[in-house]
């Protein structure tokens, strides 16, 4: 309570910031006049960061008119959009290494005393320059870096190992938080100087990014309270080596009780769970938005004995994706393929029953648990997820393998839970991301919008919900639940988004809504003290009637009903019973897991 009073007193960290230009902002130039090698030269930062020196011969400059941006999922499509393009390297003192950063900047008439940072997705820190363009669309200027990792194509795995038993820990920390902040603090002051900014004039600092990037984001949040007013975190990839792990945990089952369910059979169960949770929510309209009321009448047992089957699919010869044949596929669901799919329901255990980490959700499939065809043989088997494979062999074990587990077929469900605790032990201080304290975010003013897709079959949705009650319980001990709940929802808001996929609309729930509006929803939040009680959303789904209709997201704990018989949805607080069902006792640690 005392920690939320005092936040109310104080005067957000980032106005505080003492800049060296005292100039007035003017912001009539035209992009021409600004947008060149000579005035970006003199406008880069100057003691930005101790022991980070900038190699002011890397720069690049060049002015981009009228550009369209399309098809994104996380901002509207806009249309003639002006920006500088900038791009430098810089090092650290004392180590040989060139990190580059990339920023785009909008034309000055457009400029809104706004700055983004971005994030990437899988092993990549940076999704390029397909998420810049959600900055400077509302004025913002928005930048992303490459880690240090050699480009902008490069992922951590591939610069992770200096060679066997011999981990790049620099990489690692560049990875884990470094190069982000880094990249945010070059481009607060890159934009103050570009734009004239007086150091009275407010910059006001977003951060948004989805999955690895939502890690990052709260990477950011957790170390580097001062850098942001906002920051928008979609499904993050958090808790690391419980979630590049736990993608292993339906092989592991698979290979240790050598039952290899068909994909035909998986496929055929997740339509089949889909089709029964989606009137549950009071409303058969294609979407699960109640996985919890879901999950507590589900009896997978009940579709054992259903018919499936699958026409045979010819190998694709396409570079990107080439993919083997696969033969037709015909059977009926057994207790055996229940077994596989309920593991993914309900999370990894140890083989004495201990839960190891969260599960997915009722509609989101059962991905991780498709295996294989060996045409040699005939037989079906296990495929490995990659990040498992590549957290497990390189991060963990230090050995450059990437393509498989050597010793797999030793695997047991307690191998899992080893491999999780070593990493997480290994990582704690640079990419599991759980701290759960926020207070110095909190007291410099920051907002939280937060959100994940209650069908991701990637980031299991319940591990959000697991993070944001580790800030609830650690930051507001002594009050009651709902007092709580009010606490953090006037700062940090969760949002679960009924039938949406890992970071995406989800094509087999067409007229979900998704949230593509979240930057400027967090802009009248920070900048005009507008609550986002719902969070808005939009239909994208080209399969829905109603393409383009708008939707509203409840905020956590509330959640989803439709009434009045299907015409409206309402956020109702959920029984204790569907409110349990997010939450696990992961017991097979000695520690608790934030
Ligand atoms: C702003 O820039 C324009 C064009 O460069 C110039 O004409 C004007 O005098 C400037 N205004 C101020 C207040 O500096
Ligand atoms: C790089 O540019 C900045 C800003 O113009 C300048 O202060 C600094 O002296 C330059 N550094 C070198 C090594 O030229
Ligand atoms: C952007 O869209 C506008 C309007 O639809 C169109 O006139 C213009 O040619 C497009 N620009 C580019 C670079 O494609
Ligand atoms: C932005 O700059 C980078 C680096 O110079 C370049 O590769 C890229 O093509 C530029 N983008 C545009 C749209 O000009
Ligand atoms: C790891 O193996 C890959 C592929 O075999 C190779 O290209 C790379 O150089 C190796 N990296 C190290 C650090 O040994
Ligand atoms: C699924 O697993 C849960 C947790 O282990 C168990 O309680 C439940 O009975 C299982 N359901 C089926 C259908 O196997
Ligand atoms: C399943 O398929 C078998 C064999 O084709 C058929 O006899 C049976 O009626 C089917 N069952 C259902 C429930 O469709
Ligand atoms: C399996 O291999 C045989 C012979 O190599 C080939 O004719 C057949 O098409 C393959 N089937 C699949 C499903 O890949
Ligand atoms: C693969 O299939 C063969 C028969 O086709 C069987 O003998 C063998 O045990 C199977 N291997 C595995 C790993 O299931
Ligand atoms: C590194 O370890 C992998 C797996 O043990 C092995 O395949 C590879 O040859 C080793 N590389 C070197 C340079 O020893
Ligand atoms: C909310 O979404 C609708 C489309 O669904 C959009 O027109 C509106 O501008 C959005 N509101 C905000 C604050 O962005
Ligand atoms: C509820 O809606 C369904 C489907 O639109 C309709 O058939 C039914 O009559 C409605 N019931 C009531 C009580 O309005
Ligand atoms: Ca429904």
């Amino acid at each position: 309570m005392a920690s939320y009073l005092r936040k109310l007193l104080l005067v957000p960290a980032a106005t505080l910031i003492a800049l060296a230009s005292a100039k007035a902002s003017n912001n009539s130039k035209s992009l021409a006049t600004v947008c060149t090698t000579s005035y970006v030269h003199s406008a880069l930062p100057v003691d930005a960061i101790p022991g980070v020196q900038i190699n002011n011969a890397s720069l690049t400059v060049n002015a981009v008119y009228n550009a369209n941006f399309t098809g994104s999922d996380f901002f509207p499509d806009a249309y003639d959009q002006s920006y500088c393009n900038v791009t430098f390297a810089y090092s650290h003192v004392g180590r040989d290494d060139s990190v580059l950063v990339w920023y785009w900047l909008p034309a000055p008439s457009n400029f809104k005393n706004r700055y983004l940072s971005t994030g990437g997705g899988g092993y990549s820190i940076t999704s390029t320059d397909t998420s810049i363009p959600g900055g400077i669309i509302y004025g913002a200027s928005a930048g992303t870096t490459d880690g240090g990792f050699g480009s902008f194509d490069a992922t951590v795995d591939e610069v992770v190992l200096l060679g066997n038993g011999s981990l790049n820990y620099e990489n690692v920390y560049n990875f884990g938080y470094k190069a982000i902040h880094e990249m945010t603090v070059l481009g607060k002051q890159l934009t103050r100087s570009f734009f004239d900014m007086s150091d009275k004039e407010k910059l006001y600092a977003y951060y948004q990014a989805c999955s690895e990037g939502g890690r990052e984001g709260w990477s950011q949040v957790q170390r580097f309270p001062e850098d942001w007013d906002g920051a928008i975190i979609g499904a993050p990839a958090m808790r690391y080596s419980h979630q590049q792990l736990q993608h292993l945990s339906a092989s592991v089952v698979e290979s240790y009780l050598n039952i290899y369910p068909k994909p035909c059979a998986l496929d055929t169960l997740a339509t089949e769970v889909l089709n029964f949770c989606d009137p549950l929510d009071g409303k058969t309209d294609g979407v699960v938005s109640r996985s919890d009321i879901c999950k507590l009448k589900l009896n997978l047992d009940d579709f054992i004995d259903l018919n499936y089957s699958c026409a045979a699919t010819p190998a694709s010869t396409n570079p990107y994706n080439p993919q083997p044949a696969v033969p037709a596929q015909s059977g009926v669901i057994t207790r055996d393929d229940i077994i596989i799919a309920n593991h993914t329901l309900y999370g990894p255990q140890t083989l004495s029953g201990e839960q190891v980490y969260v599960g997915w959700q009722p509609g989101a499939g059962f991905g991780d648990a498709d295996t294989v065809y060996e045409n040699a043989t005939g037989n079906w088997t296990y495929s490995l997820q990659s990040y498992g494979v590549l957290f497990a062999e390189k991060f963990i074990r230090e050995q450059n393998v990437s393509d498989t587990i050597p010793d797999f077929d030793t695997w047991t469900p307690d191998t899992l839970r080893d491999m999780i605790y070593a990493g997480w032990q290994k990582f704690e201080d640079s990419l599991q991301t759980t701290w759960p304290d926020l207070t110095a975010f909190h007291e410099a003013g920051g907002k939280i919008i937060h959100f994940h897709g209650e069908s991701d079959n990637s980031v299991p949705t319940a591990s959000s919900v697991r993070y944001y009650e580790s800030v609830r319980s650690v930051m507001f001990p002594d009050l009651s639940y709902k007092d709580s709940i009010n606490a953090l929802n006037s700062w940090y808001r969760l949002y679960l988004v009924d039938g949406a996929a890992h970071c995406s609309p989800d094509q087999t729930q067409c007229n979900a809504a998704f949230p593509q509006t979240n930057f400027p929803v967090m802009i009248d939040w920070v900048e005009k003290g507008i609550e986002p009680v719902t969070l808005n959303a939009t239909v994208l789904n080209t399969c829905s009637d109603n393409y383009g209709a708008n939707g509203q997201i409840c905020s956590w704990p509330l959640r989803p009903i439709w009434t009045r018989n299907g015409t409206e949805k309402i956020c109702e607080f959920p029984s204790q019973e569907s409110l349990d069902t997010w939450f696990y006792d992961l017991n097979a640690f000695p520690m608790y897991v934030y």
